[in-house]
């Protein structure tokens, strides 16, 4: 439906992946001038001697003897492998302020950071100091504080489980569970809600059970952008004969067909493989009706023919199904049907083939997880796989997309603001201290926290936790009451720049880069989205000199702050990835035993995952079917002058990284400021294709949080929906707007405004 009236966006008709992904990955080599280095650094991506992709957590297969071709890692390789540098020379170039008016993608194309650097506030510059002055400063800066819980402790998921591990410690020992990580704004709904329903907060399936599934219900992701090698399996599946159905408000290129770069006859034919057999456009935010809609089609189903749930298991292993039932019962297809803006009949449809379905598997990413009641969402495609027992048996079970590459090692090694008994006893028996046992805050926490000016210091590893986050008009501004920021980092960001009284930029080594301590070339490990645990070595040389590893450089600040520990040997530690690997098993036995020898292990080793034996660790000790009543959807959809957001990623980025301008997959090219809209709504309000917009926060009284200066493009999407990307858009995004379980902002399901850009902000929101 794209209009070619509007600059940059056409219609793209090619299949995703294909010759235009050989050459993007060309492209990005070029642009970041990797070319000679990055086509060897790429060979070696997720092999198993070279380094873990920090693309994405899709796992590897067993025997990856071929490169595993992916346009979105070769882009995070050569993003990371660039030979461009941000150099203390760089900084002394450009004031801070001059800095901030930079995009994103310019800010961090400056290049890799080489050396450690503090702000100096009197010339409103950051500039080069030593180590040990950098240490110093933030063992200082730690231990002027009152009360440890002043201190927060951020992180990104790609840290390795070995310097995850240690940052936690570090946290612990300081006294604070303030582990406000990524998490907290992608899969924590993940998190809260499958422990209830499984017992455990993590996905079920290995990749062997693609090969046996019949089903695949893929439900809110983009896996042709952002789990690329996901598509080789779905490709095989499809191949197979496998159905995939999708559920997305968007159809998404990739969902639709794929053509893979590594099967020569698709590419010399120009032809592709589909993917979804049916695809199912939803409204934003009506999965969870859709999901009951279905589950209560299934047992009219079983009403009718019989032989459709999977009556043994449910008698053996689960509790709460006559409530579900009740409620299903009680449930009427109008409210179903208004929810989720699907016709009974196509829910039916999709219920039919998934009652047929001998094995399936339910894949989610964030167009699930990012809404107000995201937790009980997720726990509603529990209740579906449940009902036919497709729970730990080969090809089938859930499968939940996770987003940063370790980011589901690093809470599985302790990054958690609530750390269970278990945990806290755990490290107070290996270490001999006793560990905070108040729970800590999460990112929404911390920022209200430094809002109050209760949070003093902030420690990022890694991440661009201001931009990431919701409301950049108070998060901005809560950022710069900080005494100290301390980042650790391997390229600059806008987060970095927000200064307070006093900010720090510490250096480290990317995956690609080779580790050596004390003479020894160093592993680390990283945990997958399906519980492998395999170890990374990166090849390349550093980017400079002056880096250190993350683990290195959390000792460093540890020493500064604790200076002689008699409990924890913090350099001799960073020294020896192996014996901070010991220290791992020790505090998780049950997980980790054995930990360096199965690490040894080409492959690596899976860690135990209740549900895929139908183990429950639930208070019931069974799988629980859990009951939750969306009352009719999103109340804020009655307005009609209200629209409700989500917020995505386009195929050229990396989270807030900005790699290019194009979003080839979606017919966009050379911009990032669209927004997409029903052609219906546009007509009722006014608009044409490639007019100018500002898109506003609907119940924001002060008029400043507006995204200015968007063009509306026209396209299939249900009405009352738009969508545009992330992070330009955060500015329309509550603080307050989040999962009442978890905490996980709403990026998903914004209600906003659009008007004509430059239109009266106050008074238009008033009128409603
Ligand atoms: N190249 C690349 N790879 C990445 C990332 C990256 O930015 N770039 N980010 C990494 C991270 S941290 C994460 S968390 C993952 C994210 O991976 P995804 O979960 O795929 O991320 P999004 O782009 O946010 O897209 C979510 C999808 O949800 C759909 N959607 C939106 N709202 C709804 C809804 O209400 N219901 C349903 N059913 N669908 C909806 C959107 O149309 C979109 O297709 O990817 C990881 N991998
Ligand atoms: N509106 C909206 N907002 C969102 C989302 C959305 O879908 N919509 N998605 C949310 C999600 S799912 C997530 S996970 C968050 C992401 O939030 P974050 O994880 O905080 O953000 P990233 O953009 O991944 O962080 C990029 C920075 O990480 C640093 N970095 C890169 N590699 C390394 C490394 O190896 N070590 C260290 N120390 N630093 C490194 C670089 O300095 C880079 O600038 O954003 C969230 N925000
Ligand atoms: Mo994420």
């Amino acid at each position: 439906m794209a209009n070619e009236k509007t600059p940059g966006v056409r219609p793209y008709r090619h299949p995703a992946g294909g010759w235009d992904a050989l050459k993007a990955v060309a492209g990005a080599l070029v642009d970041q001038e990797t070319v000679i280095e990055g086509g060897k650094t790429l060979m070696r991506a997720n092999q198993p001697e070279g380094f873990d992709c920090p693309g994405c957590a899709w796992p590897d297969p067993k025997h990856t003897s071929s490169f595993e071709f992916c346009e979105n890692g070769a882009k995070a390789v050569a993003w990371e492998a660039t030979s461009k540098r941000a150099t203390p020379e760089v900084f002394a170039r450009h004031t801070v302020s001059e800095l901030l008016t930079w995009s994103d993608h310019a800010i961090e194309d400056l290049g890799r950071l080489t050396e450690p650097m503090a702000y100096d506030s009197a010339d409103d510059r950051y500039k080069a100091i030593t180590w040990d002055e950098a240490f110093a400063r933030s063992g200082a800066a730690l231990k002027a504080l009152d009360d440890p819980n002043q201190a927060q402790f951020y992180a990104s998921g790609r840290a390795s489980n070995e310097a995850a591990f240690l940052y936690q410690l570090l946290g612990r020992r300081f006294g604070t569970n303030n582990f406000p990580d990524c998490s907290n704004m992608c899969h924590e709904p993940t998190s809260v809600g499958l422990p209830d329903s499984i017992g455990l907060g993590k996905g079920s399936v290995t990749l062997e059970d693609f090969d046996n599934a019949d089903l695949i219900l893929c439900f809110g992701h983009n896996p042709g952008t952002n789990h690329p090698r996901m598509m080789a399996t779905l490709r095989e599946a499809s191949r197979r004969g496998a159905t995939i159905l999708a559920f997305n408000p968007l159809r998404e290129r990739a969902l639709e067909k794929f053509a893979s770069p590594q099967d020569p006859v698709e590419m010399a034919t120009l032809s592709s493989t589909p993917i979804a057999s049916a695809y199912y456009q939803l409204t934003i935010g009506g999965d969870a009706l859709l999901v009951q809609g279905m589950m209560k089609a299934v047992l009219a189903l079983e009403a009718r023919d019989g032989d459709v749930l999977d009556r043994a298991f449910i008698a053996e292993h689960t509790t709460g199904f006559e409530a579900l039932v009740a409620h299903l019962e009680a449930l009427d297809w109008p409210t179903i049907e208004a929810g989720c803006g699907l016709p009974r009949a196509r829910i039916e449809e999709a219920a039919a083939t998934y009652a047929r379905a001998k094995s399936t598997i339910l894949c989610y990413g964030m167009g699930l997880t990012q809404h107000r009641d995201s937790s009980q969402t997720v726990q509603q495609l529990v209740n579906l796989l449940l009902l036919k027992g497709n729970m730990g048996r080969p090809g089938a079970g859930i499968c939940p997309l996770r987003g940063h590459s370790n980011v589901q090692g690093n809470r599985t090694v302790g990054i958690w603001e609530k750390p269970s008994e278990a945990l806290s006893n755990s490290i107070r028996d290996v270490f001999g201290f006793e560990p905070p046992r108040a729970h800590g805050h999460t990112v929404i926490e911390t920022i209200a926290a430094m809002e109050q000016g209760e949070a003093k210091v902030f420690v990022g590893l890694g991440g661009n936790f201001a931009v990431a986050a919701p409301d950049p008009v108070r998060t901005f501004a809560a950022m710069r009451k900080l005494d100290m920021a301390v980042h650790v980092a391997t390229k600059p960001n806008r987060t970095h720049l927000l200064v307070g009284k006093a900010a720090l930029l510490l250096p480290c080594l990317g995956r690609t880069e080779l580790d050596v301590r004390a003479g020894v070339r160093q592993s680390v490990t990283v945990e997958d989205s399906m519980s492998m645990v395999h170890a990374s070595r990166g090849l390349n040389p550093p980017a400079s000199e002056h880096l250190l590893s993350e683990p290195a450089i959390v000792a460093g600040i540890a020493t500064a702050t604790f200076g002689e520990d008699p409990l924890i040997d913090w350099s001799g530690l960073s020294n020896d990835y192996d014996a901070i690997r010991d220290l791992i098993a020790r505090v998780f036995p049950a997980a980790f035993e054995g930990y360096n020898e199965k690490v040894r292990v080409p492959g690596g080793f899976r860690l135990p995952v209740g549900p895929s034996d139908r183990v429950w660790k639930t208070a019931t000790g069974k799988a629980n079917f859990l009951v939750f009543d969306p009352k009719g959807g999103d109340p804020r959809r009655g307005d009609p002058d209200v629209l409700i957001l989500t917020t995505l990623r386009s195929h050229d980025q990396y989270n807030t990284t900005i790699y290019g301008n194009n979003d080839r997959y979606r017919g966009v090219f050379g911009r990032r400021d669209v927004v997409f809209a029903n052609p219906e709504d546009m007509a009722r309000m006014g608009l044409s294709e490639g007019d100018l917009i500002d898109v506003g926060a609907a119940f924001d009284e002060s008029g400043d949080r507006v995204a200015r200066a968007f063009t509306v493009v026209a396209r299939d999407i249900p009405p009352g929906c738009l969508a545009a990307y992330y992070p330009e858009t955060n500015v329309v995004i509550a603080l307050d707007d989040h999962d009442q379980r978890s905490g996980t902002p709403a990026y998903k399901s914004a209600p906003v405004r659009l008007r004509k850009h430059q239109a009266d902000w106050l008074s238009m929101t008033s009128r409603s």
